[in-house]
């Protein structure tokens, strides 16, 4: 009898002993997938839970793997990607439910989540209810979220002070980090490390369109490096230096100037500063332009001018300044078929075929009758000798 109960005693205690390894072994995995992770999409040897079922380099899906039914089976080395706050969970949770209901779902292109704090459990759970495709999720490494080292405390103190009723966002300083970041790091993020072509996305839009093919390979099929849906204006007040510090830069490095660009849709040829931009909230871009020599001398100099903090110079005038000074025309693409709506604008396409594709009110639309997209169609490329000599005129607005 003794023995007998002897020998239950021990069971239980190795019943026990077993259920709490196990439930160590949970927590310990479930801990370190959800601190931040450092190695994105396609990075070799990743340990990634969701990366051992996704493509390396070059090859296929794996037989009936991710939920890609496109033709060849196989993605780009592209994601969609967001800088976000824990704050707007359910903002981006709609956001991403829309991207892959109108596109995603038949792809399974990676998502990466970037902030500036740790997300929360809570956060990164929720978030990876909504979607099957894979999702990583990053902090930005110190250095590039902060103030930059060209400019001093008590004059961006000033400057918030000064231009706090001025413009939206005129008095936030978190507001002006996060366009430095998206303008100078973003792509500089290790999770982005091994991509060719990024997505940006952001919580709270809208996509109107199914989206029925991939608009990577699109990219890169057309030899595009840039895409957009919306271009509006720049409150000027935003960016009252921009195109003067712009312009120093181009007449101080004319060696990292193509031999022809697009450059008029941005300046005209009064010398004028149009201040049309592409709405960077949606972009679709070639990484390799960010990575470039002139796109980063061109950033260094622009933070070295302090604008970012003294003005308010956003990410979508800069990367569009880039955009417009370093590629031609051919090279830069308005998805006029993606349907979209960021606070502010929506564009909702007017062809007849794509009533079978979107659900959007013609009257919402901006991009008809916006005079920066009807700039686009109309202008072409100029010669770098041109470009030069816009340079070499004083700016007119400064
Ligand atoms: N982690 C983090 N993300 C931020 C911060 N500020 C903005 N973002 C994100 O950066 C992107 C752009 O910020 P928004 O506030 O949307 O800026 P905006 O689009 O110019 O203006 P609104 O949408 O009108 O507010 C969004 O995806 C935000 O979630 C921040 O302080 N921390
Ligand atoms: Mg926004």
């Amino acid at each position: 009898m003794y023995s007998r109960t002897k020998r239950f005693l021990l069971l239980a205690a190795g019943i026990l002993c077993l259920f709490t390894l196990h439930a160590f072994i949970v927590e310990y995995s479930r801990t370190s997938s959800r601190s931040a992770q450092t190695k994105g999409p396609w990075s070799n040897n990743d340990s990634n839970e969701y990366h051992s079922s996704w493509p390396q380099d070059g090859q296929s899906m794996p037989p009936g793997g991710g939920n890609s039914t496109q033709e060849d089976g196989q993605l780009l080395r592209a994601a969609l990607v967001a800088l976000v706050r824990n704050s707007e969970l359910e903002g981006l949770r709609s956001t991403i439910r829309q991207v892959d209901d109108r596109f995603n779902r038949r792809y399974g292109y990676p998502y990466i989540f970037l902030n500036d704090e740790e997300f929360t459990d809570e956060f990164i759970d929720q978030v990876r209810a909504v979607t099957k495709a894979p999702v990583y999720f990053g902090k930005l490494p110190k250095e590039h979220w902060g103030l930059s080292p060209y400019v001093t405390e008590e004059k961006v103190k000033a400057a918030l002070e000064y231009n706090k009723d001025r413009y939206l966002y005129g008095g936030s300083f978190s507001y002006r980090m996060m366009c430095r970041f998206q303008s100078g790091f973003i792509h500089k993020h290790p999770l982005l490390q091994n991509l060719d072509y990024y997505w940006r996305i952001e919580p709270d839009v809208n996509y109107f369109c199914d989206i029925p093919y991939d608009p990577f390979k699109y990219m890169r099929d057309n030899n595009l490096m840039y895409g957009f849906t919306i271009t509006p204006m720049e409150a000027r007040k935003t960016v009252e230096t921009l195109w003067n510090t712009t312009r120093h830069w181009m007449l101080e490095n004319p060696h990292l100037l193509p031999e022809k660009s697009f450059m008029h849709w941005v300046v005209n040829e009064k010398a004028k500063y149009t201040l049309c931009h592409f709405w960077s909230n949606f972009e679709i871009v070639n990484l390799s332009l960010y990575r470039s020599e002139a796109y980063e001398s061109y950033f260094n100099h622009l933070d070295r001018a302090g604008g970012f903090f003294y003005e308010r110079w956003g990410d979508a005038p800069v990367h569009s300044f880039a955009a417009a000074l370093l590629l031609r025309k051919e090279q830069i693409h308005w998805f006029e078929d993606i349907g979209y709506h960021h606070p502010g604008y929506a564009h909702c396409p007017n062809k007849p075929e794509m009533k079978s594709r979107c659900v959007c009110s013609p009257g919402s639309d901006f991009m008809y009758r916006s005079m920066c997209s009807r700039r686009f169609s109309e202008v072409g490329d100029i010669y770098k000798d041109q470009m030069l000599e816009l340079a070499h005129m004083p700016d007119r607005a400064s």
